[in-house]
């Protein structure tokens, strides 16, 4: 047990994180039911993963007129995107601006990591500690600390020799980075160095892409909004929450209901160069069957490898780029501006190390099996310990001392995604187990965060002190979320993060709930109908 020293505070309810996940949560528990609640925040703002991921080209790869908070009807009327896909900057102007709104700052303690929090089972409370050494005494947690929050710098050998600077892409320095006159080496080809390729090759000298495995991605085709648009939201914002209600993964566009496997090749082609046009995560939406059939998602992938062997005009760099080897979406699916038009800049080279991979960081640069790189510059873009890192790097403890870690060895472990048997009044806002990253993220966030409200406001109507995951209801749930994972494609990219894949020694298990946010949401309310099944109350 940790030393809990003087001076403590006692509240209600402790949440940790202050993005989109813990600024709601707040404004619930607080302002709704009126609990002494406060938030702590490690990042010396708002924002969460958006805080800390302003690297260049950051954009949110939902919508606007989707990827915000739908709680207030005024807030949606108050507020105005300006771009098809909101970038970082923008995104933090829209936390702050609700945080200002509903006056949460008062209540989010920044510069504030919370490295333990113990359960003491005779006065049924946590006692949570801060890496200052603050300690608080609370009745309830509630982890609201991101999907991909934890940075995975690779353990590349030499890397403390090296002489330029070298940065994370999750941990991007605040006063922003001169590529001017630079060779920069970028590792990591998935969402986030494909948003960062083609602004960095504008200003660097030379940009060297390292890839490892070869990605998809279709355009995003970013844009001003018209006023017109902006005045449609305005008009239909309520319409706009509703389909993301409505759809499969909190989007607002739906999946259509034709087959690729019942389409011919010249209508699939049809459509797919729609899609493209178009551009967008709903590319993944133009037929039923795209992840669900080997033979249907092919056919997407084959016209997006030609795409990617028709805009990249060197035949080698094509053929590496090209070079796929799972399925579609099966990975998170990137969305850009012009990646793969950037290959075709000079001052711009792929290197493949997959089929020479790297052996060692040297003081100037980088060594693969077949060459050495000069660089001034180093970016990880290598992703992050998704889901459970961020949990799993606070000595988070149970009853009986029971670390989660322990528990968590084989994979995460827990019921709805919402708690874990043995760890009472600890709540998860979209951490493994519910469908967060294979959902539109807020519309994931504000079902968990108005459900934990809503148990909280049960239990204290009720005069009980305590609610936990019962060990079966927990054991049926992972089954469930295996099960369902195993109807899709998902577990066929074998290098993913959904799989804990990427973190070396990590256990491969499929962590999101891939049943899609309508049924989820179904079976929470469900639960919660039937007093809470699944869960003792005390
Ligand atoms: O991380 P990733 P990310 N040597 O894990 C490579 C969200 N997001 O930051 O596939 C060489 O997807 C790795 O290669 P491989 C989104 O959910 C959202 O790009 O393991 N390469 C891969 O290419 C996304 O999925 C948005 O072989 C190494 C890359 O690094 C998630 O964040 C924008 C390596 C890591 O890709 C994570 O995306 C951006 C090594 N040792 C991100 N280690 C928006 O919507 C790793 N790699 C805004």
């Amino acid at each position: 047990m940790a030393d809990h020293a003087s001076p403590s505070q006692e509240l209600d309810a402790l949440i940790v994180g202050a993005g989109f996940a813990g600024m709601y949560q707040l404004l619930c528990l607080r302002d709704r039911l009126g609990l002494r609640v406060k938030t702590l925040e490690a990042g010396s703002g708002v924002g969460g993963t958006w805080y800390w991921n302003r690297y260049p080209g950051a954009r949110c790869d939902t919508e606007s007129h989707a990827y915000w908070y739908t709680f207030d009807p005024s807030l949606m009327r108050d507020w105005e995107w300006t771009e098809r896909y909101p970038g970082q900057p923008e995104i933090m102007r829209y936390l702050n601006f609700v945080a200002d709104r509903f006056d949460l700052k008062r209540d989010i303690q920044f510069d504030t990591r919370v490295t333990a929090a113990h359960y003491d089972e005779a006065a049924n409370r946590w006692h949570v500690t801060t890496e200052h050494g603050e300690t608080y005494t609370v009745k309830y947690l509630i982890t609201a600390v991101g999907c991909l929050s934890t940075a995975n710098v690779p353990n590349i050998p030499g890397l403390d020799g090296f002489k330029g600077d070298w940065y994370h892409t999750g941990q991007w320095p605040h006063g922003g980075v001169d590529f001017t006159g630079k060779r920069v080496g970028m590792i990591g080809t998935g969402s986030t160095g494909i948003q960062a390729a083609p602004v960095i090759a504008e200003t660097a000298e030379h940009l060297t892409v390292f890839q490892r495995t070869a990605n998809y991605s279709v355009p995003a085709r970013n844009k001003p909004l018209t006023p017109e648009f902006k005045q449609y939201v305005k008009d239909n914002a309520e319409e706009i929450r509703q389909a993301t209600h409505e759809t499969l993964n909190g989007h607002q566009f739906k999946i259509d209901t034709k087959l690729a496997t019942e389409t011919s090749p010249e209508e699939r082609r049809k459509i797919y160069e729609a899609a493209w046009e178009r551009g967008g995560l709903q590319f993944r939406a133009v037929f039923q069957d795209m992840m669900a059939s080997v033979e249907a998602n092919s056919t997407a992938a084959e016209f997006i490898k030609g795409k990617i062997r028709e805009i990249v005009k060197d035949p080698k760099t094509a053929a590496i780029l090209s070079d796929i080897d799972h399925p579609y979406a099966a990975k998170r699916p990137p969305i850009d501006s012009d990646y793969f038009e950037t290959f075709n800049r000079d001052n711009v080279t792929l290197v493949d190390v997959k089929a020479a991979p790297i052996q060692e960081i040297t003081p100037t640069g980088i060594r693969t099996a077949e060459g050495s790189y000069d660089l001034d510059i180093i970016v990880f873009a290598t992703g992050f310990d998704a889901m459970t890192g961020p949990m799993l790097r606070m000595d988070i403890r149970g009853r009986d001392d029971v670390a989660l870690k322990d528990v968590w060895e084989g994979g995460p472990l827990n019921y709805l995604g919402l708690q874990v048997a043995g760890f009472p009044n600890l709540f998860t806002i979209t951490g493994p187990g519910s469908p967060s990253v294979l959902c539109n993220m807020p519309v994931a966030i504000e079902q968990h965060a108005e459900w934990i409200a809503d148990a909280i406001a049960h239990m204290r109507a009720n005069g009980l002190e305590r609610i936990e995951a019962k060990p079966e209801a927990m054991e049926k749930w992972v089954a469930e979320v295996n099960a369902v994972a195993g109807k899709t494609l998902l577990p066929m990219a074998k290098h993913s993060w959904y799989l804990g894949a990427n973190i070396p020694g990590k256990p491969q298990v499929f962590m999101p709930y891939a049943g899609g946010m309508v049924r989820y949401r179904e079976i929470c309310e469900d639960v919660k109908a039937r007093g809470y099944e699944g869960f003792v109350l005390a």
